[in-house]
């Protein structure tokens, strides 16, 4: 009975503690919930709000007895979704006056290319920190973006945007773009004789992406800006690419002299003396020089002799392996005339 009466009081007590958690868990479940509805009520405040303009109207007055007496009303109006956008244009022209060198309309060692970048806001929404790179696929100095002092035209129509409301203070970037305004960056790049020999660019894909060398002076410019709205940071970018042609003109200038025209008698031997001249623009490789006449067949062979004086050119052999622009190389070959010549060359 003892034993009974014990497990009785203990099932008792289980069935309390059990009834007391469940009591525990739900009002914990009642505190949760409500605390979770209060914060999607708080966000169905907030999120309506970062988009609209609200306005709260109060009218107060005194009734009879002086009762104060109140009524308010609220209209919102909504904004425009924010667009953050923007472009780039970019053109080259010769630096003037003489940037065209030679005039030729095409990239010569020493030319002077001009570049401009036009950035104009394109979105609705105001822009941070525009800022501009350029890389080309030449060999010479990078081109130096430079950030304009004044803007360009600043649109002040109630539709597009504000007078005044695009300035800078920064010589890295341009601080703050009001929408439809547009700013002009600018840089130059002297082109070397590095951009013609390498016909403008290197293997793979250059500035522009396109195969290389291709004969181009590649360029490519990148505008990045940002868009802040509070804490929320949206970053926009726009490319532009342009190319203008290289002159790239290989030429071989080539002389042959012989120490003896006329009347020549068998036994005689006649001394060629060659020249081969790199008369274009542009290194030249492989050269060999192979002479025929009506002698007797397979008796020149042109032999290398030497370089101009202060040529940086290489051979090896009878082959010029690298003629430099303006250098020349001599070649010489004998012949000796045959009876057979004198028989048959009248
Ligand atoms: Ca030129
Ligand atoms: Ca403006
Ligand atoms: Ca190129």
């Amino acid at each position: 009975m003892e034993n009974n009466s014990i497990e009785n009081k203990g099932r008792a007590l289980l069935r309390h503690s059990a009834q007391q958690i469940r009591r525990s868990e739900n009002s914990k479940l009642r505190r949760i919930s409500a605390g979770t509805m209060a914060m999607a009520m708080v966000a169905a405040q907030i999120v309506p709000a970062l988009a609209t303009i609200d306005n709260n109207v109060t009218a107060s007055g005194t009734g009879p007895g002086g009762i104060a007496v109140s009524g308010t009303a609220n209209a919102s109006v909504s904004v425009i979704p924010a667009a953050p956008a923007v472009s780039v244009v970019k053109t080259i022209t010769f630096a003037t006056p003489g940037g065209d060198v030679n005039g030729n309309g095409k990239a010569d060692p020493g030319d002077v290319l001009n570049y401009k970048f036009t950035v104009t806001n394109t979105g609705n929404v105001t822009l941070k920190d525009v800022t501009v790179t350029d890389a080309n696929d030449g060999v010479g100095a990078p081109v130096t973006v430079v950030v304009p002092t004044a803007v360009t035209t600043d649109n002040g129509t109630a539709a597009a945007g504000t007078l005044g409301d695009s300035t800078n203070a920064s010589t890295t970037k341009w601080d703050k773009l009001g929408p439809g305004d547009v700013i002009t960056f600018t840089g130059s790049y002297t082109v070397v004789a590095g951009d013609i020999n390498g016909a403008g660019g290197g293997t793979g894909t250059g500035a522009s992406g396109n195969p290389e060398p291709d004969g181009y002076l590649d360029d490519k410019v990148t505008v990045g800006a940002d868009y802040i709205n509070g804490a929320t940071t949206t970053h926009v970018t726009a490319t532009d690419k342009k190319s203008i042609q290289l002159n790239i003109a290989p030429a071989l200038l080539v002389t042959k002299v012989a120490s003896k025209t006329s009347n020549v008698v068998a036994g005689d031997v006649i001394t060629y003396t060659y020249t081969v001249k790199n008369n274009g623009n542009t290194p030249i490789t492989g050269i060999t020089l192979a002479d025929t006449h009506n002698g007797v067949a397979g008796a020149l062979t042109p032999a290398f002799q030497s370089f101009n004086a202060g040529s940086t050119s290489t051979n090896t052999g009878n082959t010029i392996t690298l003629l430099q622009p303006g250098d020349v190389a001599t070649y010489t070959a004998t012949y000796t005339v045959t009876q057979t010549d004198i028989d048959t060359r009248q």
